[in-house]
């Protein structure tokens, strides 16, 4: 029997597009996919699409045995090439391709042209041929600046010694209320799709103090908006011994501060490619609940209508308010209504109507969630019980506050519409890979 050793190291044989500039004046291997061929007399040049990257290539028949007939877009190819120093050029060489290596022939072109600037169909095809049209570089690039954000989050998080945590989707009720839960047969026992890892993550901060996850949840959403997914990427965090809610609008002012920064230096050419703007945040403004409601309403030159929450079309005007007043893209809207926040919210001892809560705005839509907790056992019965909710079913959670917590709070983000409202996308499915809607299971 033979036993081999796999080392630990990577080393491939192919040049990474991001390294290139490294080898001027050498010959490399590259592999990526045909994005584009343009024929030009007598020569072409050959678009390549790597991992993060595009790189050009320039084809002559002189130079390269393979015959560019026998290329076809989106085909998988290693590239041999000569890394020649050009200064008319932007990355400041060029690819002079010797040989190519077909790795695979695609068996069809994609439905739909998708190496143009845009790809030029309805958001249903769009969605329908992502395989394909994800593709696309500007396409791809929405999802490079969220994989950046993320990377920021985490990053920010992790200096913050926020512990990442990974909790149930199948849980057995729902965190929120409301009616928008997905309802699951889990081998005869009644169950459903996590809303969000709330109880979960309050139940941790007992345990670590601070933790957050970035991950799936559910909302059973039967209206088709642009504005909800039924699966969406949740940025929640919950941080224990806060001395009162505003640490937490503190924490995320300077999380998203850092974190677009972080997203504004990695990725400068899809950001501009998108053109998208991102904001510098030095600080960001907060007006109550009440106070906004009555200024929006002022404005839109109506009385105040459902005086429990904001409407679409309010956030929107409240943006535009705060930012014709102060310059900032962001405001936080706080002090909710107690009926209209969750039982684990806490309430203001001082004004029990009110929540010591917040939600943030970002240019015209929520994005964040969030607000401090009740951590006494005896007050979270007594909210449940007042609610007429059985306490009883949240036994393992209410265990947590029998054991003990802190004063905590925290917050929930929405991952893809912090990427919609960034990169000025106007329906939040643009930035979901696959996402889900109420028509939409596949692909
Ligand atoms: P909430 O239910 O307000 O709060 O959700 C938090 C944030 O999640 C995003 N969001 C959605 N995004 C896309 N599609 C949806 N259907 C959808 N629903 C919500 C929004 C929203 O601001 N547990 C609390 C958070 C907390 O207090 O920690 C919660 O889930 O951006």
């Amino acid at each position: 029997m033979e036993i081999r050793t796999i080392p630990a190291a990577l080393n491939r044989n192919f040049v990474e597009a991001e390294a290139l500039g490294e080898h001027i004046g050498r010959q490399v291997r590259i592999c990526g996919s045909v994005y584009k061929l343009r024929r030009m007399s007598g020569f072409a040049f050959v678009l390549l699409r790597t991992g993060r990257s595009m790189v050009q290539c320039v084809y002559c028949k002189e130079d390269c045995a393979f015959p560019l007939e026998a290329l076809a877009e989106e085909s998988c190819v290693a590239v041999t090439a000569d890394v020649a120093a050009e200064p008319r050029s932007r990355a400041g060489y060029e690819l002079k391709i010797r040989e190519i290596e077909v790795l695979c022939t695609p068996a069809a072109p994609p439905p739909v042209v998708i190496n143009q600037k845009r790809v030029d169909t309805s958001l249903d095809h769009l969605l329908d041929a992502r395989a394909a049209t994800l593709r696309n570089e500007r396409e791809r690039a929405i999802f490079l600046v969220q994989a950046g954000l993320c990377e920021g989050l985490r990053a920010f998080l992790s200096r913050e010694r926020f512990t990442e945590v990974h909790t149930p989707k199948i849980v057995a009720s729902g965190a929120e209320g409301g009616a928008n839960i997905f309802h699951l047969d889990y081998f005869g026992r009644a169950a459903c799709l996590a809303q969000s890892p709330q109880l979960y993550k309050q139940m941790l901060v007992g345990v670590f103090g601070r933790v957050y996850e970035i991950g799936p949840v559910f909302r059973a959403e039967k209206h088709d908006t642009s504005r909800h997914l039924n699966e969406y990427t949740s940025v929640d965090l919950e941080m224990g011994y806060i001395e009162g809610f505003e640490e937490l609008m503190r924490l995320e002012t300077a999380m998203l501060s850092g974190t677009l920064q972080s997203v504004a230096e990695a990725c400068g050419p899809e950001i501009s490619l998108l053109g998208a703007s991102i904001p510098q945040i030095e600080g960001i403004p907060a007006v109550r609940f009440g106070e906004a409601k009555a200024w929006v309403a002022r404005a839109l030159g109506r009385g105040v209508r459902d005086p429990m929450d904001l409407e679409p079309e309010e956030e929107r005007t409240l943006c535009e308010l705060v930012q014709r007043e102060t310059g900032s893209e962001f405001v936080f809207v706080t002090r909710y209504p107690s009926a209209k926040r969750p039982f684990y919210a806490m309430d203001d001892p001082e004004n029990p109507a009110e929540t010591l809560s917040f939600d943030l705005l970002f240019r015209g839509m929520e994005i964040t969630t969030g607000g401090q907790r009740i951590h006494d056992y005896a007050q979270q019965v007594e909210k449940l019980e007042r609610r007429g909710m059985d306490a009883s079913q949240f036994a393992d959670y209410l265990a947590a506050h029998r054991c003990g917590l802190p004063p905590h709070g925290g917050l929930g983000l929405g991952l893809e519409r912090l990427t919609a409202r960034l990169l000025g996308l106007e329906n939040v499915r643009r930035a979901a890979l696959f996402p889900r809607d109420a028509g939409r299971v596949t692909p």
